[in-house]
């Protein structure tokens, strides 16, 4: 399995709730490589454009409505699989039926307070980090503890 990058959001309840460490903890511990992150407020037009798919559905004002109640905290994580380890690390995307353990199991409340996004495909994830990132944002850097420790 080759390298992949995805893209994952701390949602406006995370950042509320003081979850990103905890969030960018689980992704850190499990092996993943962090490759860009920012704290933003979101446009409308770009929770617009990044929910586009789902703009016919009854949920859709609601949705855009949280995504720019507050700050965001979106990153870039890179590593083998990441795109499904990182859906499965997640949980279901209503928390009532996600498993204890999973990020959205331990902290979610609701279907629009989920605490987190995540990109479910190879093309989403191409997708949704050009939508959100600018190239010159993206880092790639070598890991050299191998030397330290
Ligand atoms: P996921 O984020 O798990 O990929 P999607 O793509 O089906 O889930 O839905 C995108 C977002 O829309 C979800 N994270 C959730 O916040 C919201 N959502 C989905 N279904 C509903 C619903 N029935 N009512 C309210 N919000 C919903």
């Amino acid at each position: 399995m080759a390298k992949q990058r995805t893209f994952i959001m701390a949602k406006p309840d995370a950042v509320q709730r003081n979850l990103i460490g905890e969030i960018m903890n689980r992704f850190e511990r499990k092996g993943f490589h962090l490759i860009g992150a920012k704290l933003m407020n979101v446009p409308r037009e770009l929770a617009e454009e990044h929910y586009a798919e789902h703009n016919a559905k009854p949920f859709f004002g609601e949705l855009v409505d949280f995504i720019t109640s507050g700050a965001v905290f979106a990153m870039v994580w890179e590593g083998e699989n990441v795109i499904a380890t990182a859906r499965n690390m997640m949980g279901k995307t209503n928390p009532a039926e996600a498993a204890p353990g999973t990020i959205r199991g331990d902290f979610g409340i609701s279907m629009g307070m989920n605490i987190i996004h995540g990109s479910d495909a190879p093309e989403t994830a191409e997708r949704e980090i050009s939508l959100w990132f600018n190239q010159a944002d993206l880092h790639e850097y070598e890991k050299t503890i191998n030397k330290w420790i």
